[in-house]
């Protein structure tokens, strides 16, 4: 009996002392990880909130955007006009992990590689806007120092909008739909429950924008949306295996997506609505999962 407990006991020593070496043996090296990133730069009045060239200053942490990995951002509003406004990206606090650019002096809305270590990232404002600044590490890359890329949007507030989204969906009606809106450099999100939603933006910059819609069981759709002035867009997602997109799953849906395999007929959303499986392709699986659907309530 004692010799066993000193048995369980020597084993359990050697499981404690194991387990810091593996945990150890697993981390990226210290300089590689990131904990904060700070833009530094010439601060002046809203700029950088008047903050000159300090890797330290919280003011100027970006903010990790929800929904999206590895990507930050940061928002000064009323930037006054100027020329030659100038900034980079640190790490930790510390102006030796930094990137640059290699184009030196940027054009709004365009995205550029960040560049470690390279020059100082200058653009001009020609009338008081909203500047927002966004670093995307989704590729970085710590080893060789690529995959960083970063954009500089410029929005006179003349050109700011609200843009209204409807969306119809289906199904259970407490379920919440996701509603994005992506550009470049801009990231909006909302959730909202039921089977009739409306959201409105606000102050967005005019361009282009791609809205995902979603909501769970239902094929993700995707629409580009231009914002060029105050406007909505109505869009609709339909369940995942309602083939002819009549929000109803149905032997007439098992059907269409069987015909397709014979001779292709789907397009578009409708596709991606009879690709049950999301393998990218309709097969005879899919039409059969759909018509196994409307014998009972829980294949798909
Ligand atoms: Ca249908
Ligand atoms: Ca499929």
């Amino acid at each position: 009996m004692k010799k066993s407990l000193i048995g369980l006991l020597l084993a359990l020593l050697m499981v404690f002392t194991a387990l810091p070496m593996t945990a150890l043996a697993e981390e990226p090296a210290p300089e590689y990880q990131i904990d904060r990133i700070t833009v530094v730069g010439n601060g002046k009045g809203n700029y950088l909130h008047g903050v000159t060239w300090d890797p330290t200053s919280s003011k100027n942490r970006m903010r990790a955007v929800t929904g999206l990995e590895g990507v930050y951002e940061i928002n000064y509003e009323d930037v006054a006009a100027g020329n030659d406004y100038q900034l980079r990206f640190t790490a930790n606090d510390s102006l030796d992990y930094n990137w640059g650019t290699a184009a030196a002096s940027v054009d709004s809305d365009k995205v550029y590689d960040a560049v470690f270590g390279g020059e100082v990232i200058s653009f001009d404002v020609a009338e008081v806007s909203d500047v927002k600044v966004r670093l995307n590490l989704r590729d970085w890359d710590p080893t060789e120092q690529t995959g960083a890329r970063f954009a500089v949007r410029v929005t006179p507030l003349s050109n700011v909008h609200t843009m209204r989204i409807n969306l119809e969906s289906y199904l259970d009606n407490s379920e919440n739909c996701l509603i994005e809106l992506e550009s470049a450099v801009d990231y909006y999100r909302c959730t909202l429950p039921g089977n009739m939603v409306s959201h409105t933006f606000y102050y967005m910059p005019d361009g282009s924008y791609t809205l995902t819609v979603s909501k769970k069981n239902h094929a993700a759709r995707r629409y580009p949306v231009a914002v060029d002035g105050d406007s909505s867009f109505d869009a609709r997602i339909n369940p995942v295996g309602d083939v002819n997109l009549d929000g109803l799953i149905q032997a007439r849906d098992a059907m269409k997506a069987f015909q397709h395999t014979i001779e292709p007929t789907l397009t578009g959303y409708a596709l991606l609505c009879a690709d049950v499986n999301g393998n990218g392709k309709v097969e005879a699986r899919d039409a059969m999962r759909i018509f196994q659907q409307t014998l009972d309530n829980n294949t798909l």
